[in-house]
């Protein structure tokens, strides 16, 4: 361990050398353009300095938005060759070179905390966002939702939780024997023990060639994707935006209609993802309708979505005893658990944060202060790594990442 002495100053420090112009990249090297999620992540932690600067991130997120309302999980606004795959494999045709799939949404809610902070130019830039964070929100209701009304990812890029253990067995179902050859950066830039296997890749790669091939049609790759599952990270994030949404239409006067109605289908597809015999929420095919039997960081989601369980509850006070680094992304108890590969699971700082939000709102005051403490521990000892191992602390994937800094300036420091 090696005690950061001024963990504020560096944070800060992060993020201005992270800044691109307008947007900030997760991590020099690994990630060298635009990350949806990421950038909500990040605009929390400038707002803890340079309010302007936060609205800018979100607002540069939104100048990638396609004419359909989606936002794309990728801009990338000028070439990289340390990345793959870049704007010429996802072959889009946005207003911004992009990828073609989503990550979760997170922004509505981010910017509502940027907008509850700013109370002398909040209103007018949020009036502005409103519309677009709105026409996103519809899209997924229209192309994401499963037949319980819980929410989909299309792609193990899309949930934002790449390997994840939820995702093996569609995975093994998949053919990828025809992607070609093609060559990663990702190995070149961290070590490949703590990232996703050839076998993830290859079908990482596969199905962003079907969709290419469909021209990211959506209607089209209802039938042509052979990767959709209902998880808890889409569905929980698009709950708690439907609420937020909901609040900011409410207090500035912005028509809302339908938010209702997605609020109540988005209730009852959250709850359609308990596994009673895993004690947890999960993950489930919506192909088969086989559940994943998977507890992951995202299963910790349910507060932040405004959904109780005391059976989660127990469950964390269990992990916040005993695994030393918490909250790891796939449960320590469970065989496929891999203290360093990534999303099969280490701990990331930015999912604790925002477990910390739900706990926090939902009156688990005691919880959600522990969690921050072990979070600002980790985080000032171990330094502002992409995620961490659980059982030891040692950080693992990019250095000197945005959204580890942002949630130390905005939430555990
Ligand atoms: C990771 O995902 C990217 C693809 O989107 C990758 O591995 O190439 C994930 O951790 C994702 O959640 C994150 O947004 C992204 C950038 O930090 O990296």
């Amino acid at each position: 361990m090696n005690q950061h002495t001024n963990p504020d100053r560096e944070a800060r420090n992060i993020l201005i050398a992270n800044d691109r112009g307008g947007y900030t990249i997760p991590t020099e090297g690994l990630y060298p353009y635009q990350w949806n999620w990421d950038s909500a992540i990040t605009a929390l932690g400038f707002a803890q300095f340079d309010l302007d600067r936060a609205w800018v991130e979100i607002e540069t997120l939104f100048t990638g938005q396609w004419d359909n309302g989606m936002v794309p999980h990728i801009l990338f606004h000028q070439q990289d060759e340390g990345y793959f795959p870049g704007p010429d494999v996802w072959g889009c045709n946005g207003p911004i070179p992009s990828s073609g799939i989503i990550q979760p949404p997170i922004a509505a809610t981010m910017t509502r905390k940027i907008w509850e902070q700013d109370t002398a130019f909040g209103d007018a830039r949020m009036k502005a966002l409103f519309p677009k964070l709105r026409a996103w929100h519809r899209w997924i209701m229209k192309w994401r939702l499963d037949e319980f009304g819980a929410v989909c990812t299309t792609h193990p890029w899309e949930a934002g939780r790449d390997n994840a253990p939820d995702w093996d067995n569609s995975m093994a179902r998949m053919d990828a024997s025809d992607v070609g050859e093609y060559k990663r950066r990702d190995t070149s830039h961290v070590n490949s023990e703590d990232r996703p296997t050839k076998f993830d890749y290859d079908r990482y790669i596969r199905l962003v060639q079907i969709g290419r091939k469909a021209a990211w049609d959506q209607q089209k790759l209802l039938s042509l994707n052979p990767f959709r599952i209902a998880d808890p990270t889409m569905t929980f994030t698009t709950l708690r935006a439907a609420r937020d949404l909901l609040v900011i239409s409410e207090q500035l006067g912005l028509a809302a209609e339908g938010l209702s109605t997605d609020i109540e289908k988005l209730e009852a597809g959250a709850r359609s993802l308990w596994n009673e015999e895993l004690g947890s929420f999960d993950a489930r095919d919506a192909h088969t309708g086989e559940m994943s039997g998977s507890v992951s960081n995202a299963s910790y989601l349910c507060w932040y979505a405004g959904v109780e369980s005391d059976k989660m509850l127990e469950r964390l006070k269990a992990t916040l005893e005993t695994v030393p680094y918490p909250v790891p992304s796939y449960d320590p108890e469970m065989p496929k658990f891999d203290a360093r590969r990534y999303w099969r699971g280490p701990t990331w700082a930015f999912m604790n944060m925002m477990i910390g939000f739900g706990l926090q709102d939902l009156g688990h005051t005691e919880h959600a202060n522990q969690l921050r403490k072990k979070t600002g521990d980790l985080i000032s000892g171990f330094g502002f790594a992409e995620y961490f191992d659980p059982i030891t602390g040692s950080p693992a994937g990019g250095k000197a990442f945005s959204w580890t800094a942002a949630v130390w300036l905005h939430w555990a420091g």
